[in-house]
């Protein structure tokens, strides 16, 4: 069987991880595209020749964006295209700037890698999957957006830390979109399998701890901006991405929190938000609607409210999109 073809659109600091995890784990071969042409060229032969250490059998290839067609019947795109925020920056300042270049990489996709699972890691994440799927016509099962893998990464670091405990036993879940009021679910979160809520009872960590943990997991992204200077976090964003590129091309069927195009699931149409899904050979297989209560519901909705309003602002920078 010939080996899947994984395109990435955007070579920057995600790009390149995303590139020497995809190699490492032998996802299959690796197209590096970038509007600088050398940042992909030359990242992709620094990979291959990391390839001769690692012993991983991965090609990998670099083109600049005049030469799109370098993507032509990819089986996963992951698209990082655009610029990060600096500090003081919120995720929603980029959405004009990035809008433009989820048009010309949506095209792109339309034309020369139909048949792909896209992953949209771009900020405003929701926002932008929802308008990258637009451009590229798909469907919507095969266009998904990155950030709740992350965030619950990010809320799993702290528990474990706080807690004392293996971040192998840390499964936290964080819904809704990827901004300030996302939705960290501490019913649907355990350690060694035991809710949050009963971790608190078992003196694990008090409960103020736990606020301040879903408080640091809200501003996380911000976090880590504000340590770098310059740029924005990149190797969990990329760990993250490649998890969700895994399960599709490996049909692990893994059920992970991811922004998904919601057609009445929470009430909600034709937008995209983070929600549980399962990924497999099928790209997004199933939505999983949980049972949320009255407060995290409430939550939800207004993190959805939030969304919208970028949709929104989406519609009106691009009539295509209305
Ligand atoms: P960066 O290192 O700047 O890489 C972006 C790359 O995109 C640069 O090399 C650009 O040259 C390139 N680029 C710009 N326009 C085009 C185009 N039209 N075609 C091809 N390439 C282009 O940024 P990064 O890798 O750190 O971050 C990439 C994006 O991910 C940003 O929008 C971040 O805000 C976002 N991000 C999202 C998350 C989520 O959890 C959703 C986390 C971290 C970063």
């Amino acid at each position: 069987m010939a080996r899947a073809k994984i395109a990435l659109i955007g070579s920057g600091q995600i790009g390149g991880t995303l590139a020497l995890l995809a190699g490492l784990k032998e996802l299959g071969d690796i197209v590096m595209t970038d509007i600088i042409e050398g940042v992909a060229k030359g990242k992709a032969l620094d990979l291959a020749q990391t390839a001769a250490v690692e012993g991983y059998n991965a090609k990998l290839s670099g083109a600049g964006p005049e030469n799109y067609a370098a993507i032509a019947g990819a089986d996963v795109c992951i698209v990082t295209a655009g610029v990060p925020r600096k500090p003081g920056m919120s995720r929603d300042d980029l959405l004009g700037i990035n809008l433009k270049v989820m048009e010309q990489v949506g095209a792109a996709i339309k034309q020369h890698a139909p048949n792909a699972f896209v992953i949209c890691i771009t900020n405003p994440l929701d926002a932008m999957v929802w308008a990258l799927r637009k451009f590229t016509g798909l469907p919507a099962n095969k266009v998904v957006g990155m950030a709740g893998v992350l965030d619950s990464a990010r809320f799993s670091c702290f528990l474990a830390e706080a807690a004392g405990v293996s971040i192998e036993d840390v499964r936290a879940l964080t819904l809704g979109g990827h901004g300030d009021d996302m939705v960290p679910l501490v019913r649907y979160s355990t350690i060694g399998g035991v809710p949050l809520p009963d971790c608190v009872k078992l003196g694990f960590f008090s409960q103020e701890q736990l606020d301040a943990m879903i408080k640091r997991t809200r501003g996380g992204g911000g976090e880590i901006v504000a340590l770098l200077g310059t740029g924005s976090a990149f190797y969990a964003p990329a760990a993250s991405a490649i998890s969700m590129a895994e399960s599709y091309l490996r049909d692990k069927k893994r059920m992970l929190p991811c922004a998904a195009h919601l057609d009445g699931e929470y009430g909600i149409k034709d937008t995209y938000v983070g929600v549980s899904a399962i990924i497999g050979a099928g790209g997004i297989e199933k939505i999983v609607e949980l049972a949320l209560d009255e407060n995290e519901k409430a939550m939800f909705d207004k993190s959805v409210a939030s969304v919208q309003s970028l949709i929104d602002a989406c519609k009106k920078i691009s009539p295509a999109l209305a």
